[in-house]
Order: C-alpha cells, then sequence, then structure tokens
C-alpha cells in the first residue's frame, strides 16, 4: 500500500547491510534493521489498540529505538507526537488532555507518574521504552512480526503533531502532514547535496524539528548514516568527528566549539558542512569558526509550524547574520504586519511563507489558524526580516513575545503567569537578555507586594516542579514597578536594555 512518507524511506533503503544509526554504545541498526524493527513497532502498535488517524504520544530518551518507534507510528498510519523529555508532569497534562493520544509512551523510570496523569485524560494505554532498547513496547515489538502491510496514506494525510507555546493562552499543536515532511527532506537533501556516504553527528535532542525532521529525515532520505550522542558533549563530538562529514546543531553548538582549542582545520578535515539553525547564529561564532577551519557555517531558518523556509547556498556565499534564499518551492515574503501587503526589498517587515512544506494547522483550534494565514494561503511567521538587494533573507527581530534559549523557545507569557501565581507577586515581566552560551538567557523581573521580601531561590523552586528546567529564569530581579507606556503595556524593550549586560562574562 502507498504510504507517502515511508514509501521514500524504503526507496533509499536499497543495501539493508548500510548502516542507518551507530550509537555511542556502539549498537549498529542497518536499513535491513530499520525496515524489519519498524515492521516490528508498527505490529505492536497495531496490537494496542493504534489506529489509523490515531495519536501516539511518546516522551522518550533519545535511541535508535525511538526513531523505529517513529516510523513505525508512519507505517502504521498513525501520528506521531513527540514531546520534549524536560517536561514536567504538569506540562504533560495538558498535552495528553489535548491531543487525546490513543498510547502513551514513556521513560521505563518515569512511568507511574505518566499512567497516573494518562488515567486522568482518559488514554487507554501507556508503554515504556528504554534508552537500552528495554521497556514494556520494546519488549512487545521484539515478540512481533518482523514483516508489516503499510497503512495507507496519502501527501495530505497527518504524519506528526509538535506543540509549539503560544505567545498567548495555550500551546497549539502543529499538524504536520506526511507531505509536509517528505517534500521538504527531499529539497533539503538536495539543497545541501546529501547522499548515501554521508555520515552525519547527530547531537541534538530527537523531540523537535531540528533533530527529527530536518536531520533523520534529510538522513533517511538519502540512505546515508548517522552517529547518534544522546546529547551534544564536546569531548565526543571530536571524538567522532574523523568519522563524519557533516553536523547540525544549534548556535549554542557553535559557541561551545570554537571556545574549544580542539577546533583546528586538522580536526574538521573530514567535514563537509555544519549546519546551524534554531535561532541567531552570531556573525562572531561564524567568523571564529571560519577563522579556526577554514569553513562557513551554513546558516537556515525554519520554523515548526514549516519546516525549514530558507536557507544559505551550499556552493555560493554564506553570510553571516543571514539565512540564506528561500528554498526551492518556497514562497516567501516580508510583509506590512498589518495589511500582509508586500514591502519592497530592503523594508522591514513580517516574513510570510507558503509552500508544500507549510503545515495544515493548528490541531482543533480553527480560529488560531485562521488567524495565522493570510488569505491568499502565506503563513505569517510573527519574525520580523528584510530582503536584501541580493535576494538574501535577513531575521531582524520577532514580532512575537519569544525567548530562544539554546535553541528551545520559551513563551514569557507561560513564565510569567507560573510567577503571577505565586503568593506575594504583583505580577512579573519575562524577557530574554544577551548569554553568552545560551544566546538569550531567560530573566524574570518581578513585583513583589508591599511589604513582602521575594527570595530568587524560592520562586525557582516553585516553577521546577510546574516548569521544564530550559524555560527557569536563570536569573530573578526584584523590583519596584515595571515600567509601562501610555497605554499601560510594559515596555520589554525598556527591560532588556536595562539588564543587556546581566550575563555579560558568563
Ligand atoms: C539545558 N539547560 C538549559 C538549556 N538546556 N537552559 C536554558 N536553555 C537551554 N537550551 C539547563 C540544564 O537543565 C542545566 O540546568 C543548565 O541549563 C546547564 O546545562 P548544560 O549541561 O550546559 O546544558 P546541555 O545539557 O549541554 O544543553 C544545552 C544544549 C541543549 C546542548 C544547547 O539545550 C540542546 O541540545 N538544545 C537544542 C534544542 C533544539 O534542538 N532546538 C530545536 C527546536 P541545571 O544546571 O540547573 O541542571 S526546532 C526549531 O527551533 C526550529 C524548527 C528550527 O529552526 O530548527
Ligand atoms: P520553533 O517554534 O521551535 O519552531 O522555533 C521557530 C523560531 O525559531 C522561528 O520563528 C525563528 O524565530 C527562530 N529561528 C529558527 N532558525 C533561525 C535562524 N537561523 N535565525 C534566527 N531565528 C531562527
Amino acid at each position: 500500500m502507498a504510504n507517502h512518507l515511508f514509501d521514500l524511506v524504503r526507496a533509499s533503503a536499497t543495501d539493508p547491510t548500510k548502516t542507518f544509526i551507530e550509537t555511542e554504545t556502539g549498537l549498529k541498526l542497518s536499513y535491513g534493521d530499520l525496515m524489519s524493527g519498524t515492521a516490528r513497532y508498527a505490529n505492536a502498535l497495531v496490537t494496542l489498540g493504534v489506529k489509523p488517524g490515531d495519536r501516539v504520544a511518546v516522551q522518550v530518551e533519545k535511541s535508535a529505538s525511538a526513531i523505529l518507534l517513529y516510523l513505525a507510528t508512519v507505517r502504521a498510519g498513525a501520528v506521531f507526537l513527540p514531546l520534549n523529555t524536560a517536561y514536567t508532569l504538569a506540562e504533560l497534562s495538558y498535552f495528553l488532555g489535548d491531543a487525546e493520544p490513543a498510547l502513551v509512551v514513556c521513560d521505563p523510570s518515569r512511568r507511574d507518574g505518566i499512567a497516573e496523569i494518562a488515567a486522568k485524560a482518559g488514554v487507554p494505554a501507556v508503554e515504556t521504552l528504554g534508552r537500552a532498547m528495554d521497556g514494556s513496547l520494546a519488549e512487545k515489538a521484539k515478540a512481533s512480526a518482523e514483516d508489516f502491510a503499510d497503512v495507507a496514506r496519502g501527501p495530505g494525510d497527518l504524519a506528526a503533531i509538535l506543540y509549539t507555546s503560544g505567545t498567548t493562552g495555550r500551546s497549539k499543536g502543529a499538524m504536520l502532514s506526511h507531505d509536509n515532511l517528505a517534500s521538504n527532506a527531499l529539497t533539503l537533501k538536495d539543497y545541501w547535496r546529501f547522499t548515501g556516504a554521508d555520515v552525519l553527528l547527530h547531537a541534538l535532542p530527537i523531540f523537535h524539528t531540528h533533530g527529527l525532521f530536518v536531520a533523520t529525515n534529510t538522513i533517511l532520505v538519502a540512505g546515508a548514516s548517522m552517529l547518534f550522542l544522546p546529547k551534544f558533549d564536546a569531548d565526543k563530538v571530536f571524538e567522532l568527528m574523523p568519522r563524519a562529514t557533516t553536523m547540525m546543531g544549534v548556535p549554542t553548538f557553535y559557541v561551545r566549539l570554537v571556545q574549544d582549542s580542539r577546533l583546528t582545520r586538522a580536526a574538521t578535515a573530514h567535514m563537509r558542512l555544519f549546519i546551524s539553525g534554531s535561532a541567531p547564529l552570531l556573525a562572531e561564532t561564524h567568523r571564529l569558526f571560519r577563522e579556526k577551519t577554514g569553513l562557513a557555517i551554513l546558516e537556515r531558518y525554519g520554523m515548526t509550524e514549516t519546516n525549514m523556509n530558507t536557507s544559505n547556498p551550499y556552493d555560493g556565499e554564506r553570510i553571516a547574520g543571514t539565512v540564506g534564499f528561500p528554498l526551492p518551492g518556497v514562497a516567501l515574503r516580508v510583509a506590512d504586519p498589518e495589511t500582509g501587503a508586500r514591502l519592497p526589498d530592503g523594508e522591514i517587515g513580517v516574513i510570510e511563507v507558503k509552500g508544500p512544506n507549510v503545515f495544515s494547522g493548528y490541531w482543533r483550534m480553527p480560529e488560531k489558524t485562521a488567524a495565522e494565514f493570510r488569505k491568499d494561503g502565506f503563513f505569517i511567521t510573527g519574525d520580523l526580516g528584510k530582503i536584501d538587494e541580493r535576494g538574501y533573507v535577513h531575521i531582524v527581530g520577532r514580532g512575537k513575545d519569544l525567548v530562544i534559549s539554546g535553541g528551545y523557545n520559551v513563551y514569557p507569557k507561560e513564565v510569567e503567569t507560573e510567577i503571577d501565581g505565586m503568593p506575594g507577586v504583583v505580577e512579573s515581566a519575562v524577557i530574554g537578555v544577551p548569554h553568552p552560551d545560551f544566546g538569550e538567557g531567560v530573566t524574570a523581573v518581578v513585583v513583589a507586594e508591599k511589604g513582602v521580601a521575594l527570595d530568587e531561590a524560592a520562586i525557582l523552586k516553585a516553577l521546577e516542579e510546574r516548569l521544564a528546567k530550559y524555560k527557569l529564569p536563570k536569573r530573578v530581579i526584584v523590583v519596584e514597578d515595571l515600567p509601562r507606556n501610555t497605554m499601560g503595556k510594559v515596555q520589554k524593550n525598556l527591560l532588556r536594555d536595562a539588564y543587556k549586560t546581566l550575563y555579560a562574562g558568563g
């Protein structure tokens, strides 16, 4: 049966002996193992009652089995819903309630807590999958048959839902179709010249677009290989680099690498391409990297809702501070934020995109979906940018209130809501200010009730139980009041300016 996304994988898995993933523990999974392993997991899913269109929510540690589970979900015609391993039970409860998955898969160590919230959300099944190919789902997969008749899925059918926090209110599930993922993977493979000879050094998490789709799908459609690290670790990266040809990372990876004396021309001699994305790469990092290696990092730009939109060229000049050109098949314009009218090149406006890469909408949120698309089908990214005279796209800021810390999005509103609910707090403003390692450091500016002495450590402790660690403010600053404009709106730009050197010097 035709399964739009998995058919592409099948087509590139021509050599069953070829390595697909090698983990740091030495475990090797070939393309043949991929075919049989995904069949086993797909059979296990079906036995557990997962039907086409059902959501499979997955919060597991990074492993080769987790990738098998992703592809098995696609083969079974279900919808993969990956969740950040840092999410707390409070955060997970919302996702389970909203997505109504047929199955939750979690790390064995988290089973008890997750089973409790899954039961409350009415999720019928909870299974476990550990990093060492252990867990109840792994057992079921092992006991299942190694062939599976793929469920038929067309280009427009859903393959995945990825939650992205909202600037106001609740997190939104971006619905990604088979063709959103397939078309982007094929485009990136060609644009970045991936072939079966490539070996990607993969140190990203696999619960977001970057590590799962941009990295893994591109490797899959190229029939290439990945060296899988559980997380970014400079020692491991340098150890494995001689065996790799490419790496993808968030700017923090490169900030850490350029500070490392091991980054040299010799160390990177085997590498043909380093790609950066998810947050702005400082021109200084680009310059230092080039100085030390002779290689220009290729910066690209995307979003959960759109997959990848632009990229610096493979052959042409990779210009620091720009995100390059719209990818083939992607229409991009810079528009007046109010009217959506296209602005002349050189002028700053909101970046809008349209193409096969762009999602179909937010899960069960038709109004929010409608509000973020123009009538002519362009998606309003909320990023502010311009197009220069050579056609390079520049991102100059964000129209949305968002902090990006080490490549993870943190929506101030979510953190402010938690802080504002604490006793003794009048109000708070959460901002991002320059941080030497994470790019932006989440920072909370808090107003206390008269006579109340607020304690930074106590606020952080209370937040820890509610929010994923990367969302926690690196500092909490208590002030008398917040600056406001004549409309009464908090002037975050003044706060960002006042605390711009808070993290200077490390
Ligand atoms: C870890 N911590 C963080 C972050 N990561 N704090 C703020 N921001 C973060 N990103 C916390 C840890 O919990 C720890 O807290 C302390 O900071 C220091 O941890 P450290 O060991 O230095 O961190 P790490 O484990 O090395 O992680 C940093 C990292 C990681 C390698 C940059 O965050 C990472 O892999 N980020 C990639 C995110 C990503 O894939 N984004 C793509 C989204 P404590 O000391 O208290 O325990 S997809 C996307 O954005 C779009 C589509 C796109 O264009 O790609
Ligand atoms: P996410 O919601 O995690 O998909 O994050 C998407 C956002 O990350 C975009 O809307 C941009 O604000 C930002 N982003 C991604 N890549 C880049 C980049 N190369 N330069 C600047 N911002 C980026």
